[in-house]
């Protein structure tokens, strides 16, 4: 594991951007050469208990992290926890867990299968985190899982890396509201989640996010290269609490949206 907090969030930004092309460009159009502070990353896995959320969150707990909030998404069968650094200014961290058990025999046959390849020492090795998929994946049964669950999908074809950075809009000099924000990224041909709306939540609840839809990059399956969705740039904007501190959790309705920033269509 890391012992170095800016180490670890390093490394994961150097895999993400390699994982998506159009968040360099994202990143150059907000900050304008300035230093950009993220709000949060997102992880993704299965409730298995070799690799489950507490598996990820040991990573961030061993460095300082505290869990601070769960969340449940009934209808994608996930659950998912948010954890926070006693440094305000460090990312906040979004991990989610596929309830494996919920879904067909023969999705949990795939998933179990998968798992059963991962070697017990990497869970904890310093790359865990932006280590990718440790198993073989055929293109026919990544098909079969995506008809069942997008997230399921990605998490085979994927692994394990941050699926998302976040841009906070409240650290950014150039923009004042999420709506310039968005109106920014369109401008310059990027495509918005709009799922319910390009905007997710609202001042009411202290906290607005909006995300790009992924890029789509060549993944190697073990019998083909396929073009699928892989990572998203989020960005969001935080309102003070009645203590005039700046609310720090996340809003599940708004949650469930974003999930579906990696959907295939
Ligand atoms: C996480 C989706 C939720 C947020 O900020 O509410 C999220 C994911 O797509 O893995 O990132
Ligand atoms: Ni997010």
């Amino acid at each position: 594991m890391h012992t170095n907090v800016n180490a670890l969030f390093e490394a994961l930004w150097q895999d993400y951007i390699e994982m998506t092309p159009s968040a360099a460009k994202v990143h150059q159009l907000l900050s304008k050469g300035d230093k950009i502070i993220n709000d949060h990353i997102a992880l993704r896995t299965f409730n298995i208990s070799k690799v489950n959320l507490d598996v990820l969150a040991a990573h961030f707990e061993s460095i300082g992290y505290v869990a601070c909030g769960d969340y449940k998404f009934e209808a994608k069968k996930l659950n998912a926890k948010h954890f926070e650094h006693p440094d305000s200014t460090q990312p906040k961290v979004f991990i989610s867990e596929l309830l494996v058990e919920e879904f067909s025999e023969e999705l949990q046959t795939t998933i179990k299968g998968l798992i059963e390849q991962v070697d017990d020492a990497a869970t904890t090795a310093d790359n865990f985190l932006y280590s990718g998929r440790h198993w073989d994946l055929d293109a026919k049964t990544y098909e079969l899982l995506l008809a069942e669950s997008e997230y399921a999908a990605w998490v085979a074809a994927l692994g394990y890396r941050a699926n998302h950075f976040t841009v906070s809009i409240n650290h950014l000099p150039n923009f004042n509201t999420i709506f310039e924000v968005n109106d920014a990224l369109k401008e310059a041909g990027f495509v918005l989640n709009a799922v319910g709306g390009e905007v997710k939540g609202s001042p009411e609840v202290l906290l607005e996010q909006s995300s790009t839809m992924a890029d789509k990059i060549n993944v190697s399956f073990s019998d083909a290269v396929v073009e699928i969705p892989s990572c998203f740039y989020e960005f969001a904007i935080r309102y003070p609490k009645a203590d005039g501190e700046l609310y720090t959790g996340f809003v599940a309705a708004s949650a469930d949206k974003i999930f579906e920033s990696t959907n295939v269509n």
